[in-house]
């Protein structure tokens, strides 16, 4: 059996619950750093949210940028450094809702970065509130007590059928609730790495994540909530490829 190594980039143990998503995510970053030669030039944006974790654990450059400002800090620093690898590792709150607006004019401007959104369904860092863009109908959180209603609250949207009509390089959706999809999401991400790497425009990679702590289940069954449930809302798959489509 072939055994993955940890990469060398992480450094110590991060604080994520059991089962969570943001980890597993941070891993497979790090392996395509590595396996591209990027570490030396990657500066990682995390948010004021679950992903802030990363900050101090990976052996490379990195600020927090304030919650949903990530694509507006990442953009800033790819215009003073454009010789940087510089990505965004953010939840879905993020970048869909508070900062729905940089993501669009990152996307508009074509800012060739590599954005990572974790789509767990919730604000996993302030207790599992629902999030307008990604939640399911009839989900419970926090402030959908009985689950999220239509009526009330609308209903989810998929940001990536959006984003696909920008003139940008690459969208994409991955998942994590088997290992098929997550080497499948490891090639997502290594293509909005290589993609940076070679002088090309914006790259997002969205990635559908378990949040077993506010979600209240054990992480076996988020990984089943997510590939029975959240995939049927939100399809695994390539929305953009500018390059292949030539
Ligand atoms: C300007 C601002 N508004 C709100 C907050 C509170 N806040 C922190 S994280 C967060 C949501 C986190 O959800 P998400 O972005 O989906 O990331 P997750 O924690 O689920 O990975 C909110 C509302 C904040 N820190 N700053
Ligand atoms: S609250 Fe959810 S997203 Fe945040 S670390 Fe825990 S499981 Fe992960």
């Amino acid at each position: 059996m072939a055994i993955r190594k940890k990469p060398e980039m992480i450094n110590q143990q991060v604080g994520w619950c059991g089962g969570c998503g943001h980890g597993i995510v941070q891993r497979l970053i790090a392996e395509c750093c590595e396996e591209l030669g990027l570490v030396e030039k990657t500066v990682q944006v995390v948010d004021i949210a679950c992903a802030y974790w990363s900050i101090d654990t990976l052996n490379c450059d990195g600020i927090a940028g304030p919650h949903g400002r990530c694509a507006a800090v990442a953009t800033g620093i790819k215009k003073v450094r454009p010789e940087a690898n510089v990505y965004v590792h953010a939840g879905d709150g993020c970048s869909y809702v508070i900062g729905l607006a940089e993501t669009c004019y990152t996307a508009m401007r074509d800012i060739p970065i590599t954005m990572i959104v974790v789509n767990n369904g919730t604000f996993g860092m302030t207790g599992g509130q629902m999030n307008p863009a990604t939640t399911l109908l009839g989900d419970k959180t926090v402030s959908s007590v009985k689950g999220r209603d239509e009526k009330a609250a609308g209903k989810p949207f998929d940001m990536l059928k959006i984003l696909e009509t920008f003139d940008i390089e690459y969208a994409a959706r991955g998942a994590l609730y088997d290992t098929k999809h997550i080497n499948q999401t490891k090639k997502m991400l290594k293509k909005g790495f290589e993609n940076q790497r070679d002088g090309k425009g914006f790259s997002i990679i969205e990635i559908l994540s378990p949040c077993p702590t506010n979600w209240k289940m054990s992480p076996v069954d988020s990984m089943i909530k997510l590939e029975k449930e959240n995939e049927l809302i939100f399809p695994v798959r390539v929305y953009k490829d500018r390059g292949g489509e030539k």
